[in-house]
C-alpha cells in the first residue's frame, strides 16, 4: 500500500510523477524545467473542481502543481523548479549568488503577474478589465527594463526565469484572439523574448494541443466582461 494512499494509477513506473492540471501556469513551469533537463517524469492531472482526498493528503494548500519524488510530495512550484535545479543538469540558476537572486526575483514578478491575469479574465465589467489591462502592460513594462539583449532573460542560456514567462506569455494567444488589449505595445525585448519562449521545444510540449481551446472554454465559463466580449466574438 502506497503510504499516501494513491489510486493505482498514480502508483507509477517512473519516480516522478507531476500532479497537475492541463490549464495550470504553475504546472507548466516544472513540466518545462522537467523537458529542459531530459529528466522523464509521469503526469496525472487533478479535478481541482472535486479534488480527491488523496490529493489533498499530498497538497497542504490543496494546489498544483505537486512533484512526487519516489512518492513524497513537494509542492509549489518554485520549490519544486529548485529543487530540480539542484539535482539535475544543466543548471538553469546562474552560479553567482546575487544574479541567482535575482532571477528568483523575477520569477516572483512572474507569479504577480499570473495573478493580474487572473483579475484580467474575472474582471465583473469592462471599466474594470480596461484597468486590469493597464496593470498587466504596466508589468510588462517593467519586465522591458529588466530584459538584457536576449535572446532569453538574461541572455543566450535558458534559465527559470525563462520556464517561469513561457507559460505567462501563453495566455496572451487566446487573449489576442479577443481583441488587441495593448499589453506589448512598443514593448520590442518583451515582444521578442516571448516569440524566443513560443518557439522552445520544452515550453510548446509543456501543454496539450488542445490547450487554446481548453482556455478559451475556461474563459467562457467565467462571469464578467472577457466572457460576454468572447461570445459576443461567436
Ligand atoms: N503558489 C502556487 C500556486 C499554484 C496554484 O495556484 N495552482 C492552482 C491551479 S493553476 C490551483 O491548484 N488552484 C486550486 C485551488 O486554489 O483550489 C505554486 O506556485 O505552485
Amino acid at each position: 500500500m502506497h503510504p499516501f494512499d494513491l489510486p493505482a494509477s498514480a502508483t507509477l513506473s517512473s519516480p516522478l510523477t507531476l500532479l497537475s492540471h492541463a490549464l495550470c501556469p504553475y504546472v507548466q513551469r516544472a513540466a518545462i524545467v522537467l523537458a529542459e533537463k531530459g529528466v522523464a517524469f509521469e503526469r496525472q492531472d487533478i479535478d481541482l473542481a472535486c479534488k480527491p482526498d488523496w490529493f489533498l493528503q499530498l497538497s497542504p494548500l490543496g494546489k498544483t502543481p505537486v512533484l512526487l519524488v519516489a512518492g513524497q510530495p513537494v509542492f509549489e512550484s518554485a520549490v519544486i523548479c529548485e529543487y530540480l535545479d539542484e539535482v539535475h543538469l544543466p543548471r538553469l540558476h546562474p552560479q553567482d549568488a546575487l544574479q541567482r537572486a535575482q532571477h528568483r526575483a523575477w520569477m516572483e514578478f512572474g507569479s504577480t503577474i499570473l495573478a493580474a491575469i487572473a483579475g484580467f479574465y474575472t474582471a465583473a465589467d469592462e471599466a474594470v478589465l480596461q484597468a486590469k489591462a493597464g496593470v498587466i502592460a504596466a508589468q510588462f513594462a517593467q519586465v522591458e527594463r529588466a530584459l538584457g539583449a536576449g535572446p532569453y532573460f538574461s541572455g543566450s542560456n535558458f534559465t527559470l526565469v525563462d520556464a517561469v514567462f513561457g507559460p505567462v506569455f501563453r495566455y496572451f494567444n487566446v487573449f489576442e484572439r479577443i481583441d488587441d488589449f495593448g499589453f506589448f505595445t512598443d514593448l520590442h525585448r518583451v515582444q521578442a523574448w516571448r516569440h524566443q519562449l513560443a518557439a522552445r521545444a520544452s515550453v510548446q510540449q509543456a501543454v496539450r494541443a488542445d490547450y487554446p481551446e481548453l482556455l478559451q472554454a475556461f474563459l467562457l465559463k467565467r462571469p464578467g466582461a472577457l466572457s460576454t466580449r468572447l461570445r459576443a466574438r461567436g
